[in-house]
């Protein structure tokens, strides 16, 4: 007949409010006898507390970080056995640990049963089987248990497999600027559960330009600094020329200025135009000036480079600009066409926003991102005027730059838009 027994804690020497640092079961949970309940941390070692009888747990009364002492609630349980005595498993924790006094209670509704401190557990919910010492040393480590593979008997972690664990996550290959970052996996999750849903593939462009977004996310200290810069007079200018070239089928948009005023500010800070050897321990600093910009296509995103900038004009710059964003959507850019940049634009100031944070297009040590220009009340001269302003963010890596540099540069290139003038300094 089902019985509710409960499971008091036990005798554990002399320790008193013993800190509890794991639960394993949960309402519900079916558990078989001598499967671990709950973990708990002693000044002197950890130990596991195990089920005293097969049943299926109805109510938990602790949880992580309640310190407990002898005698306390632990769960009830549901249990069709007609058992009345706990199995007591010696403890093999290095701390002195007392046999615990198995004293089944009978009464009416509910049977406190005290369950026995253990050794180790054997958990047939799959989780890892390892003594409370094994734990402790593991979790000092950091290693999850559950990615450690045992060589002890039936399957049991051992030191030594922790320790070989550690070893191959240390010589596992880095890839100079990182790697070797231990996260845990995404969860799956079946969102069909939740309603209607339709699986589309990541097109080509997404999946390569995905794994590489990634690794920079991960692998660069990315700091991104904010500015504005007034164009009120470069979009005068800007509008000008338009309409002069408009004819030729050439369309001077702000990219064109901000390609050249980076270059510009790039010539003043040469940092910006460098990249990190294989070593990290030195800087590559580079005499030519391509810069890439990065161009939205139906497919993905893309980042041809233009090449040497510095040498070329503000309408040339806008003509090529003009080819390479209509070859990326038309996919007609060579790969190489997409190599040897020193820095990249991404601009999406056709589109809107305020400010966002690019990520930096390694090895490059710097991204600039631009936003929609607005009309701004400035305070100047001692009376607020409306001014152009256009958002910039400046991811940088903060190897290479330090924050006093970028918001240098991004001063240098708000002045070199403010007065275009100094373009051709
Ligand atoms: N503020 C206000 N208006 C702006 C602006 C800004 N910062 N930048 C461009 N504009 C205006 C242009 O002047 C143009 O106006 P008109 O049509 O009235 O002349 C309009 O916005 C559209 O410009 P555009 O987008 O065609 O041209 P562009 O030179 O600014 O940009 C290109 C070219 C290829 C960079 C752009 O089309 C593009 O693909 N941008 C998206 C880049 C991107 O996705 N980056 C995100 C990377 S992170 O995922």
């Amino acid at each position: 007949m089902a019985e509710i027994k409960q499971v008091l804690m036990p005798d554990i020497g002399d320790s008193k409010d013993v800190p509890v640092i794991e639960v394993m079961v949960k309402a519900g949970d079916t558990v078989k006898a001598e499967q671990s309940l709950l973990t708990l941390e002693t000044d002197k070692a950890t130990m596991d507390v195990p089920a005293p009888f097969d049943g299926v747990v109805k109510n938990v009364s602790v949880k992580v970080g309640d310190k407990i002492s002898e005698g306390a609630l632990i769960l009830s349980m549901e249990t069709s056995a007609t058992e009345t005595s706990a199995v007591v498993t010696p403890p093999t924790t290095p701390a002195p640990v007392k046999e615990a006094a198995a004293t089944p209670v009978t009464a009416p509704v509910a049977t406190p049963i005290v369950a026995p401190p253990t050794g180790f557990q054997s958990s047939p919910t799959g989780k890892a089987h390892a003594s409370p010492s094994i734990r402790h040393f593991a979790r000092e480590l950091g290693v999850d248990l559950t990615r450690v593979k045992g060589s002890g008997e039936k399957g049991r972690i051992t030191k030594n497999d922790v320790q070989g664990f550690v070893k191959a996550a240390l010589v596992q290959p880095q890839s100079g600027t990182g790697g070797g970052l231990q996260v845990s996996a995404m969860p799956v999750v079946d969102f069909s559960r939740y309603g209607v849903i339709e699986t589309k593939p990541l097109s080509r462009i997404k999946k390569l330009s995905g794994a590489n977004l990634h690794r920079n996310w991960v692998s660069i200290p990315h700091i991104t600094q904010h500015d504005e810069a007034d164009i009120t007079e470069m979009e005068v200018f800007r509008k000008e020329l338009g309409e002069e070239y408009s004819k030729q089928g050439i369309k001077i948009t702000p990219l064109a200025f901000l390609l050249k005023a980076v270059v510009t500010a790039m010539q003043q800070y040469p940092d910006f135009n460098s990249s990190l050897d294989a070593s990290g321990e030195n800087l590559v600093l580079k005499k030519y000036f391509h810069i890439g910009v990065a161009v939205d296509t139906p497919d993905g995103l893309m980042v041809p480079v233009l090449r040497d900038v510095d040498q070329k004009g503000i309408v040339q710059l806008a003509k090529e600009l003009g080819e390479i964003s209509a070859k990326a959507r038309e996919k007609k850019l060579p790969a190489t066409a997409m190599q040897g940049g020193c820095f990249t634009i991404s601009s999406l100031g056709g589109i809107g926003g305020t400010a966002f944070t690019p990520i930096i297009n390694a090895p490059e040590v710097a991204i600039l991102g631009v936003s929609k220009a607005s009309i701004k009340p400035i305070f100047k001269e001692g009376e607020f005027v409306p001014r152009l302003m256009l958002p910039l963010s400046l991811s940088y890596d903060h190897r290479v730059i330090d924050g006093a540099e970028a918001v240098r540069f991004t001063s240098y290139l708000g002045k070199v838009l403010s007065d275009v003038r100094r373009l051709v300094l």
